[in-house]
């Protein structure tokens, strides 16, 4: 078991004062990183004790500690998975080897860039999410949102550690850059598409930490098999963390729906809009754009940067030790490519891609059956209460901005439709303006009584840490 060092200025478990090159690296980085997350952090609510969980070991039972603690004053730490004593690449061109305790020289560049890529993401989410303390819908869900918020901070760090640790003073540039870009801003974007859509009310929260979020899981589970050991252990206990996100948006959508459809039985019409609830279509085409955001962050269908990936043993599939073979050499994936000519789409035809190339889709497959699993849930609910409406997810092709799909345009079914049709129909299909508006409408007075939920969901069915539902789990004076 691995040391646990919460005295010092940044908590670890990789022993940081043995390494004071190392250590005053990231000590320099620290007040920059905390400056960032005043500046671009939630707003408005720094000053509030937060009833938080904080990472501070790695043990399976006891990894966190909870606590009231004020934001800026959160303890990001260092933590590494124990290592695996012996471990072996599992996967790719290096496949039987001893894994990497540094970087090796020829994948410099793209294992920085994967290092980089996720990075990105961790203060990007930080960033969407920055006003939602504004319009929350009771205490228990600011705290949560805040826990989120802090372990992506947390997760920023830990990729942070591996570019000042593992790339000298590549390394150090690159996570000034993590820290310059801004989710959103035309000059100086996030790296992919998801991370710079705007999250403007919790029924986005909650598509995103249910739908984006998973995406990082999905992303994570590939990293925990790389041949890179320091990226495999950091991404492994990530996940740990991941979990909770992933919960706070499925059981978010859950309690809307639970309180959508008490107040479609309330009304003669089964109008749930006129008893101030989210219908049920609006929440399905904010999970239509949720859902197809979050596909394109897999890559594209067919790609040589996975190839390379894949091949150097640096990124490979969630649980590989499922697959029977790792090297991926003989086999094909058959994908659905449009045909297009002279601009028109004239078809659709399959294709066999290398297993290698089609690394991207391979991962986006397990992707959309667990997204399944929510849905069927959700619907579990909609059906108790009698009610005939069915939540589906969209086709893959669906809304796609990245890949082979991306510039065409299909229904939620997976058809091919002129691009007129798909102007005249989009509103019915992902969120307009005027959704955004209403669910907005509907937000307008947050929730700071811890006996108060907002009438657009349903309580949780208990509380957190054994805490009740109605504990002040932030303490603000509104
Ligand atoms: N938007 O070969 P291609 C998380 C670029 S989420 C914009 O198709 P590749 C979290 C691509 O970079 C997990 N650009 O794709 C969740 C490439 O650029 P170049 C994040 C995109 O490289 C919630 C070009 O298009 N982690 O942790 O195989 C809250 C063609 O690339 C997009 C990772 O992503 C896009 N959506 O795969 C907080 C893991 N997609 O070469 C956190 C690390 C592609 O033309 N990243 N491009 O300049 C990777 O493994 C890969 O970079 C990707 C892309 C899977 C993202
Ligand atoms: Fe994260
Ligand atoms: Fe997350």
């Amino acid at each position: 078991m691995s040391t646990v060092v919460t005295s010092e200025k940044i908590p670890n478990n990789v022993d940081l004062s043995s390494d004071k090159k190392l250590q005053r690296a990231l000590e320099a980085w620290q007040p920059k990183f905390v400056d960032w997350w005043k500046q671009m952090g939630p707003e408005g609510f720094q000053e509030d004790d937060v009833y938080l969980r904080t990472a501070v070991s790695v043990d399976s039972d006891g990894w966190a500690h909870y606590d009231y603690v004020k934001m800026p004053d959160y303890r990001w730490g260092i933590f590494l998975a124990d290592p695996i004593p012996d471990r072996k690449i599992g996967f790719g061109d290096f496949m039987g080897q001893d894994a990497w305790q540094s970087v090796p020289g020829e994948f410099r560049n793209i294992l920085r860039r994967l290092v980089v890529t996720q990075g990105d993401t961790e203060p990007a989410s930080v960033e969407q999410q920055r006003l939602l303390g504004a319009i929350c819908p009771s205490l228990y869900d600011l705290r949560n949102l805040y826990q989120v918020n802090v372990e992506e901070g947390r997760h920023l760090w830990a990729m942070v550690y591996l570019l000042q640790s593992h790339f000298g003073r590549d390394g150090r540039e690159e996570a000034e850059a993590l820290l310059e870009r801004r989710s959103g801003n035309p000059d100086k974007p996030r790296i992919l598409g998801a991370f710079n859509e705007p999250c403007k009310h919790w029924l986005s929260f909650f598509s995103f930490t249910y739908f984006t979020d998973r995406d990082g899981k999905y992303q994570l589970l590939a990293l925990a098999e790389s041949g890179f050991d320091p990226l495999a252990r950091t991404t492994r206990f990530m996940l740990t963390e991941e979990a909770h996100h992933m919960f706070v948006g499925e059981t978010g959508i859950q309690r809307i729906v639970e309180r959508t459809v008490e107040l479609m039985k309330k009304n003669k019409n089964e109008d749930a809009r006129a008893e101030g609830g989210i219908d049920l279509p609006t929440i399905q085409r904010f999970i239509n754009f949720w859902y197809s955001v979050s596909l394109d962050l897999f890559g594209g269908e067919i790609s040589s940067n996975a190839a390379n990936y894949f091949a150097s043993s640096l990124k490979g599939r969630a649980k590989e030790e499922k697959y029977e073979d790792h090297v991926a050499l003989t086999q094909v994936m058959n994908i659905d490519v449009p045909i297009v000519e002279a601009g028109a789409f004239k078809g659709m035809k399959s294709e066999e891609v290398p297993l290698r190339n089609a690394m991207n889709e391979v991962l986006r497959e397990e992707y959309v059956a667990d997204s399944q699993r929510g849905l069927d849930k959700w619907n579990r609910v909609i059906e108790k209460a009698g009610f005939s409406f069915r939540f589906k997810l969209p086709h893959k092709r669906f809304h796609r901005a990245s890949g082979i799909y991306a510039g065409l345009t299909f229904d939620p079914e997976g058809r091919p439709i002129s691009r007129e049709e798909w102007e005249a129909k989009k509103d019915e299909w992902v969120p307009s303006p005027a959704d955004d508006a209403y669910v907005l409408s509907l937000m307008q007075k947050p929730i700071y009584d811890p006996n108060q939920m907002a009438n657009w969901i349903a309580a949780p069915p208990r509380g957190i840490k054994g805490q009740p539902v109605n504990y002040a789990y932030v303490r603000h004076e509104a």
